[in-house]
């Protein structure tokens, strides 16, 4: 067909068409990436989910195998939902995922490769036994998916936590097994909130204090480790982080879910159902996650498919302990060639700095900012009550403050007609400073059927101590951007009608009144990723 296919991405995984939602089951197994995911063989619409299956040797270039799992058995004919790989002692893979049987009721199952020796475990066998878990007396039937990945207690038993809602509670229900074939549940949920909905693609893991490695999602420490909880409701992945108690299976947040002090996500734009894993070549812990298509439907099916994964990230705790830090796999940097670069260049109030010299719908951009004359910022008190989201909404980039906004203006056209900002302001409080980052979508596109929301996020970090920076990956129609070396990060999906491929510029920009400084500039073009059916593969399998 000659439909334009200028949001396609060049370097974010994607199958080759169709469908495509939540990341599930992502492990690093002897060598091999995987990654399975929510997918329509048969169409750019949810339905007919089954289980897509990828490979890697890097994380970034994929050989797309056959589908591991489709929804051929009563247990799971309405389709096989998310879930998770679980490595056991033994060495042998295996999958928990949640099965729509013919009353959509949901009911967990087990799955596992068909022949260990297969290097790239394509082929995934059902267990006879299955289902192994069916939603218990008191909980909606219609409310009870999405098993994670398990560990192990100090009593040697598995353990593993089902997303479900009971009374208005959105919780982690936490189930144990001494086989991974019978399951019991425990008293007490791993951990609820009375002010969620539903969760879904519940993730439970533990994060070292000291450093940047990650863990196993089985290791158990005392003071150098504590464990994240994270939920999927309202749209996005939020998360908190507490010491979880192996032998009592207690778990102690330092701050609650929706508490407005936290309010800690992943991301503060478009990022869902997430997944993380352990990946034992590196020794990290990675994050994908599902970021879906704000255009219409009738567009997903004009371009045949709907639906990116993240750049996978390395995620570790921050150095005080309260939040975590994301960052893009250094796979990544594989694919950077063209590159242009400065350093120390005054950026008066109310200018635009061109950076040519790459292909700025497909980039990777990294800028630092200094400041000076802190004291010129404008005031802004209470910021504890105050809501960044709408505080960047009010305050977008075309609204000029002392210091901000100031940032990146890409996927621009060249008359400027379309773009999309990605900008930082700073504020003075009390007796502190505060850094808001900000994604403006409201100028991205000539077409009014796509959303333009304005994402924002206060950064934890002092201006006066630390450089204000940004990373931004372009590529097409997704920017993800990583505030304050990854401390906040926002992903945004736009849909440009000029500002495609060649026609696409990428600009520095400060509209404040105050100068500020690109201390430090680096953008590269990025290559396209090589995603392949595995028959175009043939050589290097
Ligand atoms: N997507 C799956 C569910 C999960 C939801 C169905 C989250 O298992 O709760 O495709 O996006």
């Amino acid at each position: 067909s000659n439909v334009s296919q200028s949001y396609r991405t060049a370097y974010h995984f994607q199958p080759s068409k169709n469908w495509m939602n939540d990341p599930n089951g992502p492990m690093y197994y002897n060598g091999v990436y995987h990654l399975f995911y929510q997918y329509n063989p048969y169409g750019p619409l949810w339905g007919n989910i089954s289980w897509g299956h990828s490979i890697s040797y890097d994380l970034i270039n994929w050989v797309h195998l056959d589908v591991a799992l489709v929804p051929n058995e009563p247990y799971d004919i309405n389709g096989c939902w998310s879930g998770s790989a679980t490595i056991l002692p033994s060495g042998e893979p295996v999958i928990l995922y949640t099965g729509s049987d013919t009353n959509k009721h949901q009911l967990q199952n087990l799955a596992f490769p068909k022949n260990l020796s297969d290097p790239l475990l394509s082929e995934w066998i059902k267990s006879s036994q299955n289902p192994l878990l069916s939603p218990p007396e008191g909980i909606d039937p219609s409310s009870f998916r999405d098993p994670s990945t398990a560990w192990m207690g100090t009593d040697g038993q598995w353990r593993v936590v089902i997303g479900s809602e009971i009374d208005h509670h959105g919780m982690a229900i936490l189930y144990k097994s001494k086989d991974f074939r019978h399951w019991t549940r425990t008293a007490n949920p791993l951990h609820l909130s009375n002010k969620t909905i539903m969760w879904e693609c519940p993730d439970f893991y533990p994060v070292s204090v000291n450093g940047k490695d990650g863990l196993d999602t089985s290791v158990q420490g005392k003071n150098d480790i504590r464990h994240v909880l994270k939920a999927s409701f309202n749209n996005s992945d939020h998360y908190v982080v507490g010491n979880y108690d192996p032998k009592t299976d207690q778990y102690e947040v330092d701050t609650d879910f929706m508490d407005s002090k936290a309010r800690l996500q992943y991301d503060y734009g478009r990022f869902y159902a997430s997944k993380s894993f352990y990946d034992g070549k590196n020794k990290r812990r990675i994050l994908w996650s599902w970021i879906d298509e704000d255009d219409s439907e009738s567009d997903d099916i004009k371009k045949g498919w709907s639906g990116l994964q993240s750049i996978p990230r390395s995620i570790w705790l921050s150095g005080n302990g309260d939040r975590l830090v994301q960052w893009p796999v250094k796979e990544l940097e594989k694919l950077r060639t063209q590159k242009v670069h400065f350093e120390n260049k005054e950026l008066k109030g109310g200018s635009v700095l061109e950076i040519s010299g790459i292909t700025a719908s497909q980039a990777d951009v990294e800028i630092t900012f200094s400041l000076s004359n802190f004291n010129e910022a404008e005031l802004l008190l209470n910021t504890e009550v105050v809501d960044p989201q709408i505080l960047c909404t009010q305050k977008n980039a075309s609204v000029s403050g002392s210091f901000g906004p100031f940032g990146l203006l890409l996927l621009a056209s060249k008359d400027m007609i379309e773009y999309t900002a990605v900008f930082f302001r700073v504020f003075r409080g009390a007796n502190d400073f505060r850094v808001l980052m900000c994604t403006d979508q409201s100028r991205s596109s000539l077409r009014s059927d796509v959303d333009k929301t304005i994402y924002g996020v206060f950064l934890d970090l002092d201006p006066r101590h630390a450089k204000i920076s940004l990373r931004s990956l372009i590529d097409h129609s997704i920017v993800e951007s990583f505030g304050g070396e990854g401390l906040a990060c926002i992903t945004a999906r736009v849909y440009p009608k000029l500002a495609i491929k060649e026609q696409a510029q990428l600009y520095a920009f400060n509209n404040s009144t105050q100068s500020v400084s690109i201390s430090s500039l680096s953008a590269w073009s990025m290559k396209k990723a090589q995603i392949v059916p595995i028959g175009k593969r043939r050589k290097l399998i």
